[in-house]
């Protein structure tokens, strides 16, 4: 039987842990702060505030900049987050893909747990999975990190990305051969990307509390090519006739 809890409502969120932050900034060797491209995760130990798809961690598009850490492929809008979990927490997070046909990859690196990654669609329909990567990518000293991706976005609009700990997986089925490789940016497995999971099915096997083992998360989406022109076009008209009107 499936179990049924209710998230906290009255979430105490914790403000952005500074000092977190600028210690993984010292790190990372960054020069110059680059906090808009860093989120931390707003869950305390003992707490399961984002264990589903109503209590996902909003990722603001405007925390995508362009990547410039060596532990992510790529240079595309990344954002990294700094989490916690561990046991049965699962940690849920919405973004948005602006354009349709965008690449997603999703890359833990340096996690203290065996970690599990499955990336939803915006009704909570299981889209793929992912648990561990070979061989380890940069940025991670096991394969048990998981990395998920690539996958396109097919639609614009919001998606949830969840992290759990191996074997607590999604709990949405698939039928028959609807399932597919995913193949990283350097062209080796990636997971494994559904068509036809359980609509709507984004519960896990369990939902736990948080128990403090970090993880760093690093979200990358990649407008499809094309998608910048065709937005430059779309504005196009409206600069033309703000050129006339002041004329
Ligand atoms: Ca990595
Ligand atoms: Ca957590
Ligand atoms: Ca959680
Ligand atoms: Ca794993």
């Amino acid at each position: 039987m499936k179990e049924h809890h209710t998230p906290p409502r009255g979430r105490a969120i914790a403000r952005p842990r500074r000092a977190a932050v600028l210690a993984f900034v010292a790190a990372a060797g960054c020069a110059a702060p680059a906090l808009s491209g860093i989120a931390v995760e707003f869950e305390a130990n003992g707490a399961a505030v984002n264990n589903d798809v109503f209590g996902a961690q909003a990722l603001d598009a405007s925390l995508f900049t362009a990547n410039q850490n060596a532990n992510v492929f790529g240079t595309g809008p990344t954002v990294t987050i700094l989490g916690k979990g561990g046991g049965n927490d699962v940690d849920f997070y919405r973004f948005e893909s602006l354009t349709a046909g965008s690449a997603f990859y999703a890359d833990i690196d340096g996690a203290g747990f065996d970690t599990y990654l499955a990336l939803f669609a915006g009704d909570g329909t299981l889209l793929a999975d992912s648990d561990d990567s070979f061989p380890a990518d940069p940025g991670s000293a096991s394969q048990l990190d998981a990395f998920l991706g690539t996958y396109v976005l097919g639609s614009i609009g919001t998606y949830y990305l969840a992290v759990s700990r191996s074997g607590n997986f999604a709990n949405a089925t698939f039928s028959g051969s609807s399932f597919a490789q995913l193949t990283r940016p350097d062209g080796v497995f990636g997971g494994f990307g559904f068509v036809g999971s359980t609509s709507g099915d984004s519960s896990f096997l369990s939902s736990g509390t948080q128990v403090g083992l970090d993880y760093t998360l690093h979200l990358t989406v990649v407008p499809a090519p094309g998608a910048f022109a065709l937005v430059v076009a779309a504005f196009a008209p409206v600069t033309r006739r703000r050129r006339r009107s002041q004329s």
